[in-house]
C-alpha cells in the first residue's frame, strides 16, 4: 500500500531478521533490556547495542534514541519506549502515537531508506491491539504528509491474530480513504 510517498507492508515475521536500515525496538525507560522484542534484539544483536543504550542514560516513554545494530542484519535500531496501558493518566493514546512519531521522525533525521516496526505497547505492556492500530495508522498518515527519507515501512506482527487485526483495519481505513 502507498502512503504519501512511502510504501506501507504488514507482514508477519520477527523483526530481528529483518533486511532493512532500521528496526524498532519496544524498549523500556531504562534502555537496558527486557522480554519479548527487546531481549530478542539484545540476543541476537549483541553487546555493543546495549553498551550505547547505556550512554544515552534512558529515554521517557513517547520518546526513541538511536544505535547502531551490532550482529543484526538492519543497520540501525531505534529504541522506542511505548506507554504501559492502564498507568498512563489517560495518555496512552498520546503516547503511543508519540512513539511512532518520534521513532520515524528519528528514522529521518538518519536519512533511513526503510525502517521496520514491531507492535509497540501490545505485548507487556498490555496495550489493546484493536485499539493500537488505529493509532499506528494515524501516526503514519501524518508522517506520510511531511517530506522524509523514509520509502519504505514495514509493520512486522509476531502472531496470525495480530496479523489479522492489522490486515482488516487497513484495508478497511484505504477503503474509506
Ligand atoms: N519480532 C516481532 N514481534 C515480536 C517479537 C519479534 N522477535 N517478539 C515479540 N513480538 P513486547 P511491549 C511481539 O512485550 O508491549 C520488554 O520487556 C509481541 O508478540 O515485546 O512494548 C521491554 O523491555 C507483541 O505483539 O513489547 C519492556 O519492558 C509485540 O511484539 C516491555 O517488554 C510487543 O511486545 C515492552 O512491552
Amino acid at each position: 500500500m502507498k502512503l504519501g510517498k512511502a510504501h506501507i507492508n504488514i507482514k508477519k515475521g520477527d523483526i530481528t531478521e529483518e533486511r532493512v536500515d532500521g528496526i524498532v525496538n519496544a524498549a523500556n525507560n531504562t534502555l537496558l533490556g527486557g522480554g519479548g522484542v527487546d531481549g530478542a534484539i539484545h540476543r541476537k544483536g549483541g553487546p555493543s547495542i546495549l553498551e550505547q543504550c547505556k550512554k544515552h542514560s534512558g529515554c521517557p516513554t513517547g520518546e526513541a534514541r538511536i544505535t547502531t545494530a551490532g550482529n543484526l542484519p538492519c543497520k540501525y535500531v531505534i529504541h522506542a519506549v511505548g506507554p504501559v496501558y492502564g498507568r498512563s493518566d489517560g495518555m496512552a493514546e498520546e503516547l503511543l502515537y508519540n512513539v511512532y512519531m518520534n521513532s520515524m521522525k528519528l528514522a529521518d533525521e538518519y536519512g533511513l531508506n526503510s525502517l521496520s516496526f514491531p507492535s509497540i505497547s501490545t505485548g507487556a505492556y498490555g496495550y489493546p491491539i484493536q485499539d493500537a492500530v488505529n493509532v499506528v495508522w494515524r501516526a503514519l498518515e501524518d508522517f506520510s504528509r511531511l517530506d522524509s527519507t523514509l520509502k519504505e515501512i514495514n509493520l512486522v506482527l509476531f502472531s496470525e491474530e495480530d496479523l489479522k487485526v492489522y490486515e482488516d483495519y487497513f484495508n478497511q481505513s484505504i477503503g474509506e480513504a
